[in-house]
């Protein structure tokens, strides 16, 4: 873990702040890729490379919006290493980096800007002919992979239909700051208050869509959208990492009828099964973590029978 600044990086934990609460940094590339023809960063196939890892659900809501609309030709994808340690993201002797053959992730920010100060985070949408990133929140890579890149799309169905953006964007914002990132506010908080104020809005948050969840199939109703991956990729790690590592143990998912049901839903998709990865999660909570979990030490259990049936089909 560390940050760059001014191009030099700097290792250690972001501290959190005066209450003992962790704070996101917000993201710095920003551009889109667009369907027109003429812009900056237009629409090709071969052009894009994603840089993600497996472990992470930010980077995560990426991995399936490509699979899931069928982009895996038409946009490459590196992942990297699990284990975060002291350098930031490195890339695994198995999947190097095909574009630059770099060591660690930051080595691709330091190539889109030499004195880059913040964060090295996956996602990353790096674009090979302006040789930069393009973009580096995971929500909007979500949205310019669907829309941007319908062209190349080999799956038709689009995950932001026009007339549901509104609520999907609606969802989204919802879901971000008590539940995307509220397990992240509940195991980085640095007080008793900080832990138990994160905690206590992600429960009740939770316990909101399980209401909703239990009358219709998915977050904006029946059609399957953006907003279910990004619910999806909280609630897969959630039983598994979150509720021990980050003590968000007032219940389990498997415990709320709703969202188990909606969580096995969405997991038993092939393209979403094929791109959950248990292993890399695990890894890189647990290992690298260390100012949560100092030994590295990684739990065995616990064991989860995501394929067990569900009747989420009765709403469709
Ligand atoms: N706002 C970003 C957050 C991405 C993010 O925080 N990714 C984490 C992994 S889960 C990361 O790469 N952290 C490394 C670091 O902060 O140094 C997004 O949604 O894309």
């Amino acid at each position: 873990m560390g940050r760059l600044v001014d191009g030099k990086w700097e290792s250690g934990w972001q501290k959190p702040n005066a209450k003992g609460t962790f704070e996101r940094t917000t993201t710095q590339f920003r551009s889109k890729i667009s369907a027109e023809k003429g812009g900056e960063f237009p629409a090709e196939a071969g052009r894009y490379h994603l840089y993600v890892s497996h472990a992470c659900p930010w980077a995560h809501r990426t991995i399936l919006t490509r699979a899931l609309r069928g982009l895996e030709d038409a946009v490459t994808m590196t992942v990297v290493d699990p284990h975060m340690g002291e350098d930031g993201w490195p890339f695994a002797d198995s999947d190097p980096d095909p574009v630059f053959g770099a060591k660690y992730l930051r080595e691709i920010y330091l190539r889109a800007n030499p004195r880059y100060t913040g964060s090295v985070t996956v996602p990353v949408l790096w674009d090979t002919k302006n040789a930069t990133i393009v973009n580096n929140e995971s929500r909007e890579v979500m949205r310019m992979l669907d829309v941007e890149m319908n062209a190349f799309a080999k799956n038709s169905v689009t995950l932001a239909p026009p007339d549901l953006r509104a609520k999907i964007d609606e969802v989204l914002d919802a879901i971000y700051a008590p539940i995307n990132n509220g397990v992240y506010r509940a195991g980085f908080a640095a007080t008793q208050e900080a832990y138990e104020d994160a905690c206590r809005t992600l429960f009740a948050e939770l316990g909101k869509w399980e209401k909703i969840l239990s009358g219709q199939r998915f977050t904006c109703g029946n059609v399957f959208t953006e907003a279910d991956i990004a619910l999806f990729t909280t609630l897969i790690r959630f039983d598994v990492v979150y509720y021990a590592h980050f003590k968000c143990n007032v219940h389990r998912i498997q415990d709320l009828p709703s969202l188990w049901g909606f969580l096995r839903d969405v997991y038993q998709r092939p393209d979403v099964k094929r791109n959950v990865r248990f292993d890399h999660i695990k890894t890189h909570y647990y290992w690298s973590q260390e100012n949560v979990n100092p030994r590295r030490l990684v739990p065995l259990g616990p064991t989860i029978d995501f394929d067990a049936p569900h009747d989420r089909t009765r709403f469709a």
